[in-house]
């Protein structure tokens, strides 16, 4: 696949769903209590705003309050210039969640495709770098989903690599993102997995690992707030970051990617 700068990065275009009342029943490994729904959406307009600061038009889909993670729109789909992916995401209650965002992807793309095959990918294990697409297994994503999203980019020339997500990570991009130009911000563990060749890393701080998980929207870098040194650590890097409140999105394992999907049309 030919290197295509900014192709991980530069955007035109994001979806993001409002965060139902259900969003306090979303799944969470370690309970630390309920996340409020009107703090949430407090938080989730805060999202919208950087997105759009960032230069997005956001498309705000309507809350599903029978899909109570519904509002981690990155998971059910992956948008690329030539089309979108209606994915099939690996946990029983979250499935249908592809079915609920199709009409939106085709508000959008002309073409959408559905992930072929019976096997299961969730939008949150794969990273797109400007060159490769890293896809990771996980509790979420199994080999036969991999390997069938793979298929689908080979067919539109984009190359991909199947990488093991650490035990315990509930996502690949739970624990690394792209910085863009060539630069990933990563845990300890995922830098050290050899997965990123020779690109340069940006190591998150001990007991930061939550802040792993940033986004990169063209000329800025969306960062959780209350992680400073992993903040001080991009800044270093060279990037300019907006911080945004995610507490109650972490309460049920989300991050700032799941938050949305991005993407970036011909004709802008
Ligand atoms: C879940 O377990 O599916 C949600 N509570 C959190 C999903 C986070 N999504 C992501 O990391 N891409």
């Amino acid at each position: 696949m030919a290197h295509r700068p900014g192709l991980s990065h530069r955007f035109t275009h994001a979806i993001t769903r409002t965060p139902s009342n259900s969003v306090s029943k979303g799944i969470r490994a370690v309970d630390s209590g309920d996340p409020d729904a009107e703090t949430f959406r407090r938080e989730h307009d805060l999202y919208v705003k950087a997105l759009q600061g960032a230069g997005l038009t956001v498309d705000v889909l309507p809350a599903l309050e029978e899909f109570p993670d519904s509002c981690f729109v990155e998971d059910p789909a992956f948008c690329l210039p030539e089309g979108a992916i209606r994915l099939r995401p690996g946990t029983q209650s979250r499935e249908a969640e592809g079915a609920a965002i199709r009409p939106a992807l085709e508000n959008r793309f002309d073409t959408v495709v559905d992930l072929p095959g019976h096997g299961c990918v969730d939008g949150g294990d794969i990273l797109m770098l400007d060159d490769v697409v890293l896809i990771g297994l996980s509790a979420r994503t199994n080999r036969a989903g991999a390997e069938a999203f793979a298929g689908v980019l080979a067919n539109w020339g984009y190359m991909a690599e199947v990488c093991e997500t650490p035990d315990g990570v509930l996502h690949f991009k739970t624990a690394c993102s792209t910085l863009g130009d060539n630069v990933i911000l990563a845990t300890r563990v995922m830098a050290e997995s050899g997965f990123f060749g020779g690109r340069k890393t940006v190591v998150v701080a001990d007991r930061e690992e939550y802040a792993a998980n940033v986004i990169r929207v063209n000329d800025v870098v969306l960062v959780p707030e209350g992680y400073p040194q992993t903040h001080a650590a991009i800044q270093a890097a060279g990037f300019k970051t907006v911080l945004l409140p995610t507490h109650e999105a972490r309460k049920i394992d989300g991050g700032l990617s799941c938050l949305s999907l991005r993407f970036a049309l011909p004709g802008g």
